[in-house]
């Protein structure tokens, strides 16, 4: 049972606003999910993929004679190559430059998956090796080329507003610094995978995706000619962060073996594959100056973005989001940034959690305390002196922020930081390293460009809600019910949202970009008013009215003057019955509707994170306080909200303590394991508050702005800045190092 009560302030709503239990949980607490790796067709082939272990080579050979002679072998593929844009030259697999450790070179099709998985050790390949550049910022110069033909840099863009060189020489306080941001996994729980049925021109792809539709699209346009369609079909998925958004070699692996071999086939990556091969995020490295004058108003930032995209360039776009956001919520009319994106030889870059937002708003952040430390000046002044002062606001570069008052979520957030900074005070006082640190950030989300849903009314008076956004994990299913709940007036348990399916819906882009709520919920909102309109045309034809003389009120249509009700059960049941029978009324017997919504701007979030630590002698850090507050407009569900908080949070944790993607000078990854890469655990979590302002409101009919994103990007410049109240250690790369850190 959910929770049922009505909030007097939204009294439009039952639903929306409340914190209703997860309607998705049941099935993974009684362990009735269905993920991919559960997921088998009868002779399906198992998949193993031969990786890469070197970093840069010529590849000469291939041999796997002895492979083919294995009890259980069914095939091996290699040298497939697909043109796909923006990806590495040799995609899906190695045909002749090796441009990373990792990069597929063979794959086996056997009977099982051990067997796939030993016969690997069959193969050999003969390679000539290649220098390889592995430091992007050695790549930018060298002549050692990462991919053959290409320039190293290979993106590059400026932009730049007002004249930030004079602001900058004119300025009283000048600083210049270099800010790393490392590379992280995104380390879903579950790895990627995918199981491909295959019957005679027709193929349906089982996936552990966030984007079904976008997965179909990519895939058409690789096999189209040799299939009449290809249906992909999301499983349930431990997980994404960004990760599996768009397809990787395995995909297209997977896909052309079924293919070629005409039998169904399955590919579940290892952990350490998964490790080796999902395009890894951030990485990037800012040459920053700052100037400011005596008050600490900022006058310019230049910064060099040097972003690492390891052997594609398809990451560059997160370069684009960090520098169009490098002022973040501050009112700096003289900003450049030069963006180079450099070929490194590594696997190729993408997106985690926050996407471009947390990078930017690390920089920011980093400039904002560091410019308050040179000016012995408050951090909360600083904030204000260069806060945003009313929105809409267009940022230097273009960017329309919607709207939202900063100024007043700075002041809520600064009687929490006044308050942390009080005990920080006494604690230091007894001679522990405590620290308080505060960040305020802008996000931007609700990336399109639309979504789509359909909303059905079945036989039972149930209704079935099916929405182009994927979720993984979010909660969408309940915040999406809510809306529908409350549009009908009828209880949220005889709502069911379902997704994840090209054939339920025709065109649509799935979960990504903090979107889900807003633009999938408003797209069922307009679906389900239309669905109503035509409930209540089928109801005036059986009441034998005029329309306009009928009424709609929770679950039911009215007639006013009879007193006649018909509820929708009646109403779905008198349409769906009679078989062979006439249906002798003018309305439409449609019981579904399909809507689409889009927004004309992206809307823009923001907050601000304030956090205590505690730094112990051997550099350890531990959380003693944590708020959290956000402005997204309408809070459909408070409860899924602050959990994507308290998830967020942790993963900023993660990335600021003990997250990152290291290479050897040679391009071995050497956090290939968990046993090298640490996540943080629930040992390393702490109590932390959320608190929401609701004034920044979304243009949608549900006037919402998505939080999917919000904490990972507010997390890291409060937790280091605490951290570097704490130890008075000046802090300008992400993860902190706990050498560092020690006495
Ligand atoms: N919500 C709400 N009120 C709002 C906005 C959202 O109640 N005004 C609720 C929604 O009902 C939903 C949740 O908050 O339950 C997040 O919604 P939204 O902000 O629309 O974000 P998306 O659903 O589009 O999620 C995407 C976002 C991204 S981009 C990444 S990456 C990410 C994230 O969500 N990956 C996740 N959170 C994740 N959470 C889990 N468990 N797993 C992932 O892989």
């Amino acid at each position: 049972m959910c929770n049922l009560y009505i909030d007097k302030d939204k009294n439009s709503y039952m639903y929306v606003g409340q914190s209703v239990k997860r309607k998705e949980d049941l099935k993974f607490i009684t362990g009735t999910g269905r993920y991919v790796d559960d997921i088998e067709i009868p002779g399906n082939l198992y998949i193993a993929i031969l990786r890469s272990k070197v970093a840069h080579a010529k590849l000469k050979k291939v041999d796997y004679t002895d492979t083919l002679k294995l009890k259980g072998v069914y095939g091996v593929i290699t040298g497939l190559t697909i043109p796909v844009e923006n990806r590495p030259r040799n995609f899906p697999m190695a045909k002749d430059e090796i441009l990373y450790v990792g990069h597929p070179i063979a794959a086996v099709l056997a009977t099982d998956r051990y067997t796939a998985a030993d016969a690997l050790d069959y193969i050999t390949y003969e390679y000539e090796e290649l220098p390889a550049i592995i430091d992007p910022e050695e790549a930018i110069n060298s002549k050692v080329k990462a991919v053959e033909d290409k320039d190293n840099v290979i993106y590059k863009r400026t932009y730049s507003a007002g004249n930030p060189e004079e602001a900058y020489d004119k300025s009283d306080v000048k600083i210049e610094e270099k800010i790393v941001i490392s590379r992280v996994y995104q380390a879903p729980m579950e790895t990627r995978g995918l199981v491909v049925d295959f019957q005679q021109g027709k193929l349906t792809v089982y996936a552990s995706t966030q984007s079904p539709h976008y997965m179909r699209s990519f895939l058409l346009s690789a096999f189209g000619d040799k299939v009449s369609d290809i249906r992909v079909v999301q499983a349930d998925v431990g997980g994404a962060f960004g990760a599996k958004m768009f397809p990787y070699p395995e995909d297209y692996i997977a896909v052309y073996a079924a293919i070629t071999y005409r039998r169904p086939v399955k590919l579940i990556n290892t952990r350490k594959d998964d490790m080796l091969s999902t395009y890894p995020s951030r990485g990037q490295i800012h040459k920053v100056k700052v100037g400011a004058s005596k008050d600490g108003k900022i006058n310019a930032i230049i910064d060099d973005l040097i972003i690492d995209l390891g052997a594609a360039w398809h990451g560059s776009y997160l370069a684009d989001i960090t520098g169009s956001l490098i002022t973040g919520p501050y009112d700096i009319r003289n900003a450049k940034v030069n963006i180079f994106g450099v070929l490194t030889n590594k696997t190729p870059l993408d997106q985690y959690r926050g996407a471009g937002r947390p990078e930017a708003a690390f920089v920011y952040e980093r400039i904002m305390d560091i410019v308050a430390d040179e000016l012995k000046m408050d951090p909360i002044e600083i904030r204000r002196k260069n806060l945003i002062q009313s929105t809409p606001y267009t940022n230097p570069f273009g960017l329309k922020y919607d709207s939202g008052d900063y100024k007043a979520l700075l002041a809520k957030a600064e009687s929490f930081y006044r308050e942390m900074e009080q005990r920080a005070q006494e604690l230091r006082k007894q001679g522990r390293r405590v620290g308080v640190g505060l960040s305020f950030y802008i996000e931007q989300n609700n990336f399109g460009p639309w979504e789509s849903a359909s909303v059905r009314l079945l036989s039972n008076g149930k209704v079935e809600v099916i929405i182009g956004a994927a979720p993984h994990g979010q909660g969408s299913e309940t915040g999406v019910a809510q809306i529908v709940a409350d549009e009908l007036g009828i209880n949220i348990d005889d709502v069911f949202v379902v997704w994840g399916d090209t054939d339920k819906i025709s065109n649509a882009f799935g979960t990504y970009g903090s979107r889900s709520l807003t633009l999938a919920g408003n797209a069922a909102l307009i679906a389900t008013k239309k669905l109503k309109e035509n409930i209540m045309k089928i109801a005036a034809a059986f009441m034998n009215v005029d329309v306009e003389e009928l009424q709609y009120k929770d679950g039911k249509v009215i007639n006013p003057k009879t007193g006649q009700v018909m509820t929708l059960k009646e109403i779905a049941e008198k349409v769906t019955s009679n078989v062979g029978g006439l249906w002798p009324y003018k309305a439409e017997p449609t019981l579904e509707a399909t809507a689409s919504f889009g927004l004309d701007n992206y809307t823009f979030p923001y907050g601000s994170h304030i956090a205590m630590v505690e730094v112990t002698e051997e550099g350890l850090v531990k959380v003693l306080d944590y708020v959290a507050i956000d402005d997204i407009g309408l809070v459909v569900n408070p409860m899924l909200a602050e959990a994507q908080v308290h998830g967020g949070i942790i993963q900023g944790l993660g990335e600021v303590l003990l997250e990152e993607m290291i290479y050897d000078n040679k391009g071995n990854l050497l956090t290939s394991t968990f046993a090298d890469y640490p996540l943080p655990t629930a040992a390393e979590a702490f109590n932390m508050k959320w608190i929401y302002m609701e004034v920044g409101k979304s243009n949608a009919p549900i006037p919402s702005k998505g939080i999917g994103e919000g904490a990972p990007i507010g997390a890291p410049p409060a937790i280091v800045r605490a951290i570097e109240k704490a130890t008075g250690k000046r802090i300008t790369r992400l993860p902190v190092k706990i050498e560092d850190l020690a006495l």
